[in-house]
């Protein structure tokens, strides 16, 4: 037996899973999805979702590829342009990426607002305690004072100053039915992932097919770089970035390899 197979899933902490394993991200994703469900953050059926998301992953070569990054640097200049952007989160994006969400909405001065399918009281306390607990200050989504149009009562609540007054979303990992029904109200939406046939990325602006353990770092990452550039500057990133060769690009690298 190597040493590799001996890195299971009942790892105590993700300090234990070795950063030189060839499958690392991989067990460091079903790890933070596996302790969010404990903690009750994460819905069971983000577990499902994680293995999908997972499959896609492993056909991409677990890398940004490089139509992911020049989607990742034009939402950078999306959020940056935005006079309101909002951050929404899940049960997934909460386990995976809290610490991340909160840098990324400190750099662009976004708000951060949980948004859940399956919304419950519990989950989103849990959420918004747990984003606390990884330095955000504000945390909306638990007013729950307006309504995303044409979705059903539960999935379409929202904060009338935060996601339903907002210009630029970015919503990772959801579901097709509610991307659909943010892009009905105009806003700018960026979906990060990594299925390039699902319906949410192909509604968006700005489709980020990568995982999102990469592509919320790297978003940030292009945010600092532009932080001082001008709106021009931005304008033209955001112009020449081109959604069709973005989603083409990433089909044919799950399908070819290449
Ligand atoms: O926390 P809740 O209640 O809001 O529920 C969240 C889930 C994710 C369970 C819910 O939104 C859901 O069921 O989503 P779907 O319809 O399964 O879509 C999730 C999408 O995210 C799928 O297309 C996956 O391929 C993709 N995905 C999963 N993990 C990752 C991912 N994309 C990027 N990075 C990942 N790590």
């Amino acid at each position: 037996m190597s040493d590799y197979d001996t890195v299971s899933a009942e790892v105590e902490h993700e300090d234990e899973i070795p950063e030189d394993h060839p499958r690392y991200q991989d067990l460091l994703t079903r790890h933070r999805i596996e302790k969010g469900v404990e903690k009750g953050i994460t819905h069971l059926q983000g577990m499902h979702a994680e293995g999908r998301g997972s499959a896609f992953d492993y056909l991409l070569g677990e890398e940004t590829i490089p139509s992911a990054d020049d989607a990742e640097r034009a939402a950078a200049a999306h959020l940056l342009l935005a006079d309101h952007p909002v951050l929404s989160i899940n049960g997934n994006v909460a386990a995976l990426v809290p610490g991340e969400m909160v840098d990324l909405a400190e750099t662009v001065d976004a708000d951060l607002e949980v948004n859940l399918f399956n919304r419950t009281p519990e989950r989103m306390q849990a959420i918004a305690d747990h984003l606390r607990d990884h330095g955000a200050e504000a945390v909306k989504g638990l007013e729950a004072d307006a309504r995303i149009p044409n979705l059903d009562h539960q999935r379409g609540k929202v904060d009338e100053d935060g996601i339903y007054a907002a210009d630029v979303v970015l919503v990772p990992l959801e579901d097709g039915d509610r991307a659909e029904a943010l892009g009905e109200m105009d806003k700018t939406e960026i979906v990060i992932d990594l299925n390039p046939l699902s319906r949410s990325p192909r509604v968006a602006e700005v489709p980020i097919v990568d995982n999102i353990i990469r592509a919320v770092p790297n978003i940030t990452a292009h945010a600092r770089d532009l932080v001082d550039a001008d709106r021009d500057t931005l304008e033209k990133i955001v112009e020449e970035f081109d959604r069709e060769h973005a989603l083409e690009a990433a089909e044919e690298r799950i399908r070819s390899g290449f």
